[in-house]
């Protein structure tokens, strides 16, 4: 590090959103608890073979009974800001009709505990659990599905709205549509292209008709955002295959949220890209306008950068030589693309460490959205579990993943990337998707046998920096 040219030190900004966040079906538990019904991952969690070692979100870190404990650990932390979402089938049964007073009144409960102790509550309102019945009647590849959205966006409104001042619509819709139709690695588990490009348009549409009833229900000043899993796209080399097949991806994990989003339209490339798989006419009239409604502020989860390349012409020639069958790809029509890993560190989900790609993406987003407040909603590693029986849990890695990526961070405001907070993942180990409780992103760690919480080497690291407002020496 001595060796480098030194980066540019300056502290963060004050007033800087200093958080960590979570998400409801990987930590409450409380699956068949006061009213709420199914989601698409407790169906998904229930069929074998989905997710590791048969894991559920059952009872998960059990947080919705322990709220009360996790906020003190919060506060404990210094937190300036929490990031949770909610569970559409707690507050919705089934995801039509009317609320459901007893899912409701725990997040009542949890945004009083919060802004009790001074954490102000950052609200997701859709990451990934929606309710069954809803996805039996076509889910996200049914425009429908998006009316229900607003619907429930209206319920949690009203009820939230008068303690709640930052509220997003969407996690990561990348992941809904095309983990959850494209390749099948998350829930509902559906493998068509088609049906995740189709998706991805309702989900849009849903954050866009969300987006309208929040503005018309919340006090005026409330911010309204959508948080997205850009990706740090690099070519393998300057090769003209390779940079086309950095625009393509980019096209699929980038331009396809942000155009619309914030220009409403669709990049032609992309519409032309997938053209074979789908003629796009499940978007109408209007539908552009609704989703460019504007935002807030701009959320953008990262962890790992995205390299590819050309695919080889053996690539191309057909089976594979070690006789296993090539692994469904999440993206459509990537055909003739490559993805290797980048160079780095590898943490416990096998992601190469590279800060640059987090310091890449935001200066990008300055140049392109000029003036969009921007939060880094989620950033995070996780690594084997190091608990040890004296109760001390030391995760050296995880410090410094943290602190490459603050740094980052930290450069791209010292060269005007409007940053305003950032929110690290995650406050507690928990049920990591397909991946079960196998992998620990925590800086808390649970026990999941007792439920036991004990703050890891990295909570207090984290705590430190909060205090300071700047990174220690690394
Ligand atoms: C995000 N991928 O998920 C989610 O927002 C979190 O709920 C999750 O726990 C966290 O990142 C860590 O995984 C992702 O395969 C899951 O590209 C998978 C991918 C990306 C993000």
């Amino acid at each position: 590090v001595e060796a480098l040219p030194s980066p540019v030190r300056s502290a963060f900004p004050t007033g800087f959103v200093w958080g960590a966040a979570t998400a409801a079906y990987q930590i409450e538990g409380a699956a068949a608890e006061d009213g709420r019904t199914p989601s698409i991952w407790d169906t998904f969690s229930r069929t074998a073979g989905k997710v590791r070692n048969g894991d559920t979100g059952d009872i998960a870190a059990d947080h919705y009974h322990r709220y009360r404990e996790d906020v003190r650990l919060m506060a404990d932390l210094g937190l300036t800001s929490y990031r949770f979402s909610l569970s559409w089938p707690r507050i919705q049964p089934g995801g039509r009709g009317p609320a459901n007073p007893a899912g409701l009144d725990f997040y009542d409960r949890l945004v009083d505990e919060l802004l009790g102790r001074g954490i102000a509550p950052v609200v997701t309102l859709y990451h990934w659990d929606l309710p069954q019945e809803l996805e039996d009647a076509g889910g996200w590849t049914v425009r429908d599905t998006a009316h229900r959205f607003a619907e429930y966006a209206a319920l949690a409104a009203d009820r939230l709205g008068d303690r709640v001042a930052t509220w997003t619509t969407l996690n990561e819709p990348w992941c809904s549509a095309f983990l959850g139709y494209g390749n099948g690695y998350h829930a509902p588990g559906r493998t068509d292209h088609a049906a995740a490009l189709a998706a991805h348009h309702h989900l849009l549409l849903a954050h866009g008709l969300g987006t309208a009833v929040l503005r018309d229900r919340l006090p005026a000043g409330t911010q309204v955002s959508l948080t997205l899993n850009l990706a740090a796209v690099r070519p393998l080399s300057t090769a003209p295959g390779d940079l086309d097949a950095a625009r393509r991806i980019d096209g699929l994990a980038n331009r396809i949220f942000l155009d619309p989003v914030f220009r409403g339209r669709y990049p032609e490339d992309v519409l032309a890209d997938t053209a074979h798989l789908t003629d796009w006419s499940f978007v109408r009239e209007g539908d552009l306008a609704e989703i460019s409604r504007p935002v807030d502020s701009l959320g953008i989860n990262y962890y790992t950068p995205t390299v590819v390349a050309a695919a080889e012409p053996a690539d191309l020639a057909g089976p594979r030589e070690d006789g296993h069958a090539a692994e469904l790809s999440p993206w459509p029509a990537d055909e003739g693309i490559r993805f290797l890993p980048a160079e780095g560190n590898r943490t416990a989900m096998n992601w190469p460490v590279d800060a640059d790609g987090l310091y890449e993406l935001l200066i990008r987003l300055r140049d392109e959205l000029p003036g969009l407040p921007l939060l880094v909603t989620e950033n995070g590693a996780a690594y084997e579990d190091y608990s040890d029986p004296s109760g001390a849990v030391r995760d050296p890695e995880r410090i410094a993943y943290l602190h490459a990526h603050l740094d980052a961070v930290r450069r791209a405001v010292a060269e005007g990337a409007p940053v305003r907070g950032y929110f690290l993942w995650s406050l507690l180990d928990n049920f990591e998707w397909a991946y079960g409780y196998s992998k620990r992103f925590g800086i808390v760690h649970v026990d999941f046998a007792s439920q036991r919480r004990t703050p890891k080497e990295s909570a207090r690291w984290y705590a430190e920096v909060i205090r300071t407002g700047d990174l220690p020496p690394a």
